[in-house]
């Protein structure tokens, strides 16, 4: 915090320059985070009355990575397709929200569905959802997905793994290894995203169904919603999960509190991250640790999407995490990687993250856990980004959320 005076005056004069240039809206200037460069952000907040936790919480200065990159349409006619996973050979793995798994190859090949998938509960926010593979995939040609699946009662999110066949048109030994409770008859806030940690585990992201009779239960320790999971690939429960053995908690539970959860990912370092859809004007980017309490529904930035307040609900609460970021006015974020690659070394370190409403491939810079900069990639194009993924080729993979949904490869410019 500058306490300095002259400094402080000083800050003020360069924010009231930037007010005056058109750069930065006067609502902005009050908000301490900017401090005196302009976000991306140039809109009021839903929330104007609403103040981060702490400076760089929301709408980070922008910057221009200035990275030449060519845009490559590798596949078009994809019927909303909800995840992109790169194969080791360079092909893609390809969801579509209505039940289908496909293959793409690097040419840019579109194959016929892969058979043997279990039937989805498609509709709403429901379907096919994400497609991960076995952290020993060149060996044992595994692959998990998350989908909805139809119930006695309504629906709920479950996880099944199979093995993909040599030609890969067919997965076989399938298995669900994990269901989701409590059933609910509903088609919003399934999540989900998979992602393996360095330790080997399965970790699910959920959503709270959405419904204002579910929300509380994103803080129950008896209902799955609103929850990262963490199994072991069999689905068997890890002995060292933080709630197992406590009186009537489902012991998958690694943290709660979440809203929903479309993108996670872990870090070069092995941190947990995720990216969640909050209110209208609370979109999080949170750093997971276990048995941690994430706020939903009772801490939350943001409105109600009807533009009421959320009830009994505060921006900040002592036994819950704080969001390293949040977005007001929202971006809808769906899919995260962290770059690692040698294709784009400015980009080392960043992590993307897909925008729906965005309309854009949203960049993040980090310093250890703050947010330093955002940039907004793709926005000449228009369309929602549905999920990223690198390549082994250290390109970046995109699927568009669309009817006629399209899969990009972003590669250097040649
Ligand atoms: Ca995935
Ligand atoms: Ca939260």
């Amino acid at each position: 915090m500058n306490t300095n005076p002259s400094n402080a005056r000083a800050a003020r004069v360069a924010l009231a320059a930037l007010v005056a240039t058109g750069l930065l809206s006067s609502a902005d200037a009050e908000v301490p985070a900017t401090k005196g460069c302009a976000p991306i952000e140039t809109s009021g907040p839903n929330a104007p009355d609403q103040r981060p936790a702490f400076a760089g919480q929301t709408r980070a200065c922008a910057e221009r990575s200035n990275v030449a990159f060519d845009v490559v349409v590798l596949a078009k006619g994809l019927m909303q397709p909800w995840a992109v996973e790169p194969l080791p050979n360079g092909d893609l793995l390809v969801t579509e929200k209505p039940g289908r798994m496909r293959v793409v190859t690097a040419k840019g090949q579109m194959r016929e569905p892969i058979a043997g998938l279990p039937a989805v509960d498609f509709g709403g926010q429901g379907g096919l959802l994400d497609v991960a593979l076995s952290p020993g995939f060149a060996s044992d040609h595994t692959v998990f997905w998350s989908y909805s699946e139809r119930r006695q009662g309504g629906n709920a999110t479950s996880v099944a793994r199979g093995v993909l066949s040599a030609g890969r048109p067919r997965l076989t030994n399938v298995r669900v290894i994990f269901r989701a409770l409590p059933v609910y008859n509903g088609d919003k806030h399934f999540g989900s995203r998979l992602a393996f940690g360095p330790d080997g585990m399965l970790y699910i992201t959920l959503g709270d169904r959405s419904d204002k009779p579910m929300r509380p239960q994103a803080q129950q320790l008896d209902s799955h919603m609103g929850k990262i999971l963490r199994i072991a690939p069999d689905g068997s429960v890890p002995r060292d999960n933080p709630f197992v053995g406590r009186d009537g908690a489902r012991p998958e539970i690694w943290s709660l509190g979440h809203r929903n959860i479309q993108a996670s990912a872990f870090d070069a370092q092995g941190r947990l991250w995720e990216v969640e859809h909050g209110t209208r004007g609370g979109d999080e980017l949170n750093l997971i640790e276990r048995g941690k309490n994430y706020g939903w529904a009772r801490v939350a930035y943001g409105i109600e999407y009807s533009g009421q307040p959320i009830p009994d609900s505060v921006t900040a609460r002592d036994g819950t995490q704080q969001p390293v970021y949040y977005w007001d006015p929202v971006i809808a974020p769906s899919g995260m990687q962290f770059y690692t690659g040698d294709a784009f070394p400015a980009w080392r370190g960043s992590v993307f993250i897909g925008g729906m409403k965005a309309l854009s491939l949203v960049r993040l810079s980090l310093d250890g856990a703050k947010v330093k900069s955002e940039e907004h990639l793709l926005t000449d194009r228009g369309q929602r980004i549905r999920d990223v993924r690198q390549g082994p080729d250290g390109a970046l993979y995109v699927v568009t959320d669309a009817a006629n949904g399209e899969l990009w490869k972003i590669a250097p410019r040649n």
